[in-house]
């Protein structure tokens, strides 16, 4: 075996495991250029015996471990130390959105001797077939190259890529393959909290431009994934919204799906289109619909809207508009997503959260209670790289933090988004506040508020789970929430568990 990719544990205990879709590409990516390759999930509390089990049989020159989301960088590094103890002879590989923004402490500090950088799939196949490298960070190195001046996708390099039609082949666990079908790439927002931003999608990937697959390419792996267990939607959460190249491509896709065939989850990240809508309840079963709201207080929208520290701004009438124009149908089940402890809000935001979710909830019985996350820190965002310009101060922001902070929630199974106990300094459940609760010493005012505000989100949307359930059963979708999509627990407040 050329390389084995460990898709990493979250918690200790194997439990809420995230498997990292764009690996089955990575790998794909190889497997067809004769790499010999295995995806080995980490999804259960003997981890570590598992990885002994796979390197002592299969012999990996290569080990890649997944760092895409930043809750699991001290389990991708403990993995790697796990590597390096059976054989200190095995190249250690990281890549994904978290390990490409810490790169160059990954490799000093941690038992990796490489990071790839932003688009893994040339790079990791030059680094296993011993061609000269690119887009990487290696053990000593204290500078990096530029991705922009290295590999960097386009629609052209997108047509390459795709998945081979035996999964098996490749991943030794087909249980957790999910539904998420990758459409394009890049985004060229600012959002202040998201580390997909246009500055760091151009240090990481070396552009922020969106890009889109070719549909034949997309059609073609919807059945490829539509074959597992835990499929039977089709989840799409790719939805830049500059310009109206993004709807084209979604009808045209729409357009040439079997008609209700597919149940579907399509997470909008801006106000669809009546347009649009029509065409996902004609193409789907069921279509559940996730329109990112961003925050609840339309004055807040409107503000941070307008100078661009989140998407641009709609109203809560165009949203009202929209959702009536779903009511018509029947196949609807719509969610809402909403942040509260955004920059510069005042207590006057907060309160607008309950009169908002209670106008659109009691309106429309297709709706979820909107779902309200508390902000936090993520490395890559440009909250992380400016807390003044938004009169933040942070709690989290070095390597060191936000190792140790999830070294913590690892090791003692703690939800490291909400977690039921915390503490000072880095242990800060968000790891921010605003300045003015800072000076107060009221560090813990937005996430205290947020959990009032998240027993009434449960109280109300206990209410209609049989209603919902019906529907869901309806479809053949025996589970609430998205598998693999947007995993939200029957009364909401689940999502990242
Ligand atoms: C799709 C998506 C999801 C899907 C993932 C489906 C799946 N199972 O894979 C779902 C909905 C589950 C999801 C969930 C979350 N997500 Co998300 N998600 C995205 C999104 C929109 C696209 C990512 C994607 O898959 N793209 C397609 C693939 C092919 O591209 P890629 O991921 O960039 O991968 C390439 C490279 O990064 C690299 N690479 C990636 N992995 C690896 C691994 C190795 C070993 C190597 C060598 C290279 C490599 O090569 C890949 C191929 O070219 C991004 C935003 C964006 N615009 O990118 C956010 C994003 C990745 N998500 C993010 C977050 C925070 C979350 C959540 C925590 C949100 C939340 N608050 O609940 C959750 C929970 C995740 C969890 N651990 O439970 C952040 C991560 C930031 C960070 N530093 O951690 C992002 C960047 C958005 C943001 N808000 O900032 N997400």
């Amino acid at each position: 075996m050329d390389l084995i990719i460990f898709n990493p544990p979250r918690y200790s205990n194997g439990k809420f495991h995230k498997f990292n879709n764009a690996v089955l590409w990575l790998a794909s990516y190889l497997h067809r250029r004769g790499v010999k390759v295995r995806i080995v999930p980490l999804n259960h509390a003997h981890y570590a015996e598992t990885v002994e089990a796979e390197l002592a049989a299969h012999r990996p020159k290569y080990v890649a471990i997944s760092c895409k989301w930043w809750d699991t960088l001290y389990s991708a590094t403990h993995i790697a130390k796990l590597v390096k103890q059976f054989d200190p002879g095995i190249v250690t590989i990281s890549g994904g959105y978290t390990a490409s923004f810490f790169a160059l402490d990954l490799v000093n500090q941690t038992d990796f001797d490489v990071v790839i950088r932003g688009d893994g799939e040339e790079p990791l196949y030059r680094l296993v077939t011993g061609q000269s490298p690119v887009n990487v960070a290696m053990k000593g190195d204290t500078t990096l190259i530029p991705v922009i001046k290295q590999y960097v996708q386009s629609e052209e390099h997108l047509r390459e890529l795709v998945l081979i039609d035996d999964l098996e082949e490749i991943i030794s666990d087909t249980s957790v393959l999910n539904s998420y079908i990758w459409t394009g790439k890049g985004c060229a927002e600012t959002c202040v909290y998201c580390a997909a931003n246009a500055l760091n999608n151009i240090q990481t990937f070396g552009r922020a431009k969106n890009i889109y697959r070719p549909i034949d390419k997309v059609l073609r792996e919807v059945e490829i994934l539509s074959r597992y267990p835990g499929s039977t939607r089709i989840t799409f959460d790719f939805d830049p919204i500059r310009g109206l190249k993004q709807e084209r491509f979604y009808l045209d896709l729409f357009a040439a799906l079997p008609p209700k065939k597919y149940n579907c989850y399509f997470f909008s990240w801006s106000l669809p289109s009546t347009e649009l809508i029509d065409s996902l309840a004609r193409t789907f079963k069921l279509v559940e619909l996730g329109i990112d709201v961003q925050v609840a207080s339309e004055r807040l929208r409107k503000v941070l809207g307008d100078r661009r520290y989140l998407k641009p701004f709609y109203s809560d009438e165009a949203l009202d508009a929209t959702l009536q124009h779903c009511h018509q149908y029947d196949n609807f089940i719509i969610d809402l997503s909403t942040l509260m402890g955004l920059p510069f809000e005042t207590d006057e935001d907060v309160l607008a959260i309950k009169p908002f979710s209670d106008y659109f909830y009691d309106k429309y019985p297709a709706l979820r209670y909107p779902y309200v996350s508390p902000m936090n820190v993520e490395p890559g965002s440009l909250l992380l790289q400016h807390p003044d310009r938004y009169e933040m101060v942070l709690f989290r922001r070095t390597f060191a933090d936000f190792w140790q902070y999830t070294q913590r929630s690892f090791q003692e199974n703690m939800n490291c988004y909400q977690p039921e106990q915390y503490g000072d300094g880095i242990f800060h459940p968000l790891g921010c506040a605003s300045q003015a609760d800072y000076a107060r010493g009221d560090y813990f005012r937005t996430y205290e508020t947020w959990k009032e505000v998240q027993k009434n989100i449960d109280f109300r949307s206990r209410q209609r789970v049989n209603s919902r359930m019906a529907k869901y059963m309806k479809h053949g979708l025996r589970t609430l929430g998205v598998t693999g999509g947007i995993d939200r627990s029957a009364v909401g407040g689940g999502e990242h568990e």
